[in-house]
């Protein structure tokens, strides 16, 4: 394994970072306030090819590998978790399955838009009565001739309000269980598609999360994605990928939690001297310099793998669970050395630890993610 980036994942590294700083962070705070990530800015983000990164360029992405698209991830997140939220939507649980799954003329038709970032995607399998236990879906799709007919609901769908296309998942066959799971790709617009609740979160507040609800919805049975049956694979493949995205949302989260103490710990004066002085700051700073470096390791490993050899799943689980935790420990740690002054909203670590918060929950808990590792350990 090569440590060292290469020219393409250095070149990104500072394409993303440059422009993390200059257009998202300054925005960062009002994004979170106004709970809403402003449309022209995910525009420039498509124009610099971020909404299709590992996307070959034949069907509108940049044409690059999983460790750029996590690279990617992480400038973004260290400015603004939300907005990386939509990125990595689109990005992995939009493109990755129709690039995955689709046929030719569902990669022209639809991958195309979404990788270039023309039309944005998004990914609906939870229902009320299945998160974890997603094969307990009660969606169902029932074919009509040439058609499929959807009834039921969808909960949580990160983007739902914003995207333009979405993968969901329904029940073709009941007696088959998971195997008798299938994925569509369903236009907006479509009729009895409609958007239910949209809900009021503790953070990632710029990226809406939302109910979809499927009231007799007719889709033509070309927008079936992969075979009839399939569906939870696809499901699953996709959300391997997506953890890894995940994983580097959280570790830009964690970044920005070290940036902002290390910052601050400088600047604040107690004891007549600058607190970074106290070796109680100090280990805070050293933990999580630690703890960073070896979710990045391990993000970085699990993405190589991705596009080495394709068996990645323990890796994905290891780095999505590892990262998030240790996120969510760094904003903790964030919080306390700011103090006071780290719970109220003039500084940034107080939106840091509410948006570090999901990450051990959305695309798997902790607890799913030590299910799957331990499954694939004692398989
Ligand atoms: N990657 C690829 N395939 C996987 C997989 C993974 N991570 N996990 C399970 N599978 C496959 C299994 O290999 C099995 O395949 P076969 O049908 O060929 O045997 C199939 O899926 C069913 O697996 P299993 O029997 O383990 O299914 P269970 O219903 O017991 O549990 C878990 C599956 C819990 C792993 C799954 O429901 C899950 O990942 N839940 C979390 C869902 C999630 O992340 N939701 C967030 C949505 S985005 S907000």
């Amino acid at each position: 394994m090569n440590f060292h980036f290469t020219e393409e994942h250095r070149m990104i590294q500072g394409l993303a970072r440059d422009f993390a700083d200059k257009e998202i962070r300054p925005l960062s705070k009002e994004i979170d306030k106004s709970s809403n990530v402003p449309a022209e800015l995910i525009k420039k983000m498509a124009e610099l090819g971020f909404m299709g990164i590992a996307v070959p360029q034949e069907y509108g992405g940049a044409g690059m590998d999983s460790i750029a698209l996590v690279i990617a991830m992480e400038e973004i997140a260290r400015a603004c978790a939300s907005t990386a939220t939509i990125m990595t939507v689109n990005n992995s649980l939009a493109c990755e399955p129709i690039l995955r799954y689709g046929n030719e003329e569902q990669k022209k038709r639809f991958l195309t838009a979404v990788a270039s970032g023309k039309l944005l995607g998004c990914f609906a399998l939870t229902e009320a009565g299945a998160g974890s236990d997603a094969a307990a879906i009660k969606t169902t799709a029932v074919k009509d001739r040439d058609s499929y007919i959807l009834n039921g609901s969808k909960l949580f769908v990160s983007n739902g309000q914003r995207a333009h296309i979405a993968i969901i998942f329904a029940v073709t066959d009941a007696t088959k269980g998971h195997k008798g799971i299938s994925a569509f790709i369903i236009e907006k617009g479509t009729p009895g598609f409609s958007i239910g609740r949209i809900e009021e979160k503790l953070g990632i507040k710029g990226s809406e999360t939302v109910e979809f609800i499927f009231d007799g919805c007719c889709i033509p049975q070309e927008n079936l994605l992969g075979h009839e049956g399939h569906g939870f694979k696809v499901a699953m493949d996709t959300l391997d990928a997506g953890r890894l995205g995940i994983a580097a949302q959280s570790l830009g989260i964690a970044q920005a939690c070290l940036d902002a103490a290390v910052r601050y710990s400088k600047e604040r004066v107690q004891f007549g001297k600058p607190i970074s002085n106290l070796q109680a700051i100090q280990f805070m700073i050293s933990d999580m310099a630690m703890e960073i470096e070896a979710a990045r390791v391990l993000t970085h490993r699990a993405a190589y793998l991705k596009d080495r050899d394709g068996r990645f799943i323990k890796e994905a689980s290891m780095a999505k669970l590892y990262a998030s935790e240790m996120a969510n420990r760094c904003a903790y740690k964030a919080v306390q050395i700011y103090g006071g002054y780290g719970y109220i909203k003039d500084y940034p670590v107080e939106r840091y630890y509410r948006d570090a918060r999901i990450t051990t929950i959305y695309e798997g808990t902790s607890e799913i993610q030590r299910l799957t590792i331990a499954k694939e350990i004692l398989k």
